[in-house]
């Protein structure tokens, strides 16, 4: 076989077993819409993550808030204390210059096997590796968002596209790709998440503030998930309700992408086997680059 036709065979394979595994999970529609617009909400009948993983996510997440920030979180009155930033000016408030109303958790499947299995479920990867390609998709980091009532990203929504440091011009493929698992109901007063339909199809930055008024809310019930192309035109609305938005963000980047956490090199391989796929974890976690060391045999002398 000519290196030509092994190559072909492999990317025939690919396509053969990303078809076998989207039909398996009725995936279908979702892969549509991702096309369409750009994004899709999966609901947790399909996606097979339960209530009681829900809230067992959501109480390991609260209970680590509260060791770093120093007073009690719960989902319906928030942070038992008021809390400051100082002169921190956040990520995407910067946009708008809006006073930040949310944290972030890094490193999540750092903390507890439930994150890694959550990682590792089989709907989200599947999405992911059709956007991004089925042998190249690798894991770029694992965090949460734990938002309160507030001004949010301000009146631009902190529109972004998650790939916004890739070179430009982008061709249609996904270079990186979300999966945002709501872990409290989204609507609109709730801080819902905000995207432009389809603009993953004009591969450009969002164009401000023009973008504002074509964002919509997309608004889903607890556990669902929102799986997104990397050049969305994405952020969020205010959260105007009392209580907490809880969200993991596992995000995810072709291999020619540098992670954003270094999980190939400093992911303890160990946790990697503890969860419910560890053959799938440390393939998306990428171990093993090779390049690191000589691992290229290297000509003797002939004596
Ligand atoms: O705050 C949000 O809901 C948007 C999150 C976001 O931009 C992301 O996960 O990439
Ligand atoms: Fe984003």
């Amino acid at each position: 076989m000519s290196e030509s036709e092994a190559h072909e065979s492999r990317a025939l394979r690919a396509r053969r077993r990303k078809k076998e595994e989207i039909d398996r999970l009725g995936l279908e529609p979702y892969v549509l819409e991702l096309e369409l617009n750009g994004y899709t909400v999966v609901p947790p009948e399909v996606t097979g993550v339960t209530e009681v993983e829900v809230d067992e996510l959501t109480d390991l997440l609260l209970k680590k808030s509260e060791a770093l920030v120093g007073c009690e979180f719960t989902i319906e009155d928030g942070a038992a204390a008021e809390l400051d930033f100082g002169n921190y000016p956040g990520t995407l408030e910067l946009i708008s210059g809006a006073k930040p109303s949310q944290f972030q958790l890094m490193q999540l499947c750092t903390f507890d096997r439930a994150f890694r299995n959550l990682a590792v479920n089989p709907v989200s990867n599947v999405l992911m590796r059709h956007l991004i390609g089925w042998n190249e998709a690798r894991f770029s980091s694992h965090n949460c968002f734990i938002k309160w009532q507030g001004d949010g990203y301000g009146e631009l929504l902190g529109l972004h596209c998650d790939q916004g440091g890739v070179p430009m011009p982008w061709g249609r493929h996904s270079l990186t790709a979300n999966c945002n698992w709501c872990l409290t109901e989204y609507t609109l007063d709730n801080g819902a998440f905000a995207c432009v339909p389809g603009s993953h199809l004009r591969h450009s930055h969002p164009v401000l503030p023009a973008a504002v008024s074509e964002a919509i809310p997309v608004e889903c019930p607890k556990g669902s998930l929102i799986a997104f192309h990397g050049q969305l035109w994405h952020g969020a609305y205010p959260r105007k309700s009392p209580g907490l938005r809880v969200t993991i963000a596992n995000y995810y980047r072709h291999m020619s992408i540098a992670p954003q956490d270094d999980i190939p090199n400093h992911f303890p391989r160990e946790l990697a086997e503890d969860c419910i796929d560890p053959k799938l974890f440390k393939r998306m976690a990428g171990f093993g680059n090779p390049y690191q060391s000589q691992v290229l045999p290297v000509p003797r002398v002939v004596r």
